[in-house]
């Protein structure tokens, strides 16, 4: 439909096994759950939402979003904490980025607590369980509006 934002939702490793993978932090919902949320949050916008286990993969859809998408919801995983490549990835964008997570990386083990996404991501959701995703894909689209309202204005700077 002309028009129609599109909103990419990224996520990194091992969140294809939600659902089975230590439900105790991460809940008893699968991915496709996550998707049905998040495409329902999203109302009339088109939602492309995917998963990858692989560093590079994972770059090479931030840049893809960066021609495709009017905002990007990204939950990198463990990536959060180890790649200045998804960094540099991000910081190409000038889109509104939430960074979303399950649980609260900060209330958990020290080596959670630094996040090389969080300084370049227009905001952070954590630690509502799939609930995270809903609140990040209305912040997105909320920024998106926002953004079309004042021009000029950098998310990301
Ligand atoms: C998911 C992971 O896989 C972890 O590596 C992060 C994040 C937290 C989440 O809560 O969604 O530390």
């Amino acid at each position: 439909m002309p028009g129609t934002l599109t909103l990419y939702v990224l996520n990194g490793p091992n969140l294809n096994l939600l659902g089975v993978r230590e439900p105790e932090v991460y809940g008893r919902e699968t991915l496709a759950d996550v998707q049905a949320r998040c495409e329902s949050a999203a109302g009339d916008a088109r939602v492309v939402f995917r998963q990858t286990n692989h560093e590079g993969e994972l770059i090479d859809w931030v840049q893809e979003a960066r021609e495709q998408a009017s905002a990007l919801v990204i939950n990198p995983a463990g990536y959060s904490h180890t790649s200045v490549a998804l960094l540099d990835a991000l910081k190409t964008l000038t889109i509104p980025v939430v960074e979303c997570h399950l649980s609260n990386p900060a209330a958990r083990e020290p080596f959670r607590h630094r996040s090389f996404v969080s300084p370049v991501a227009t905001g952070v959701v954590s630690g509502f369980g799939p609930f995270s995703y809903e609140l990040a894909v209305k912040a997105a689209l909320n920024l998106v509006h926002d953004k079309a309202s004042a021009p000029g204005r950098s998310h990301n700077a």
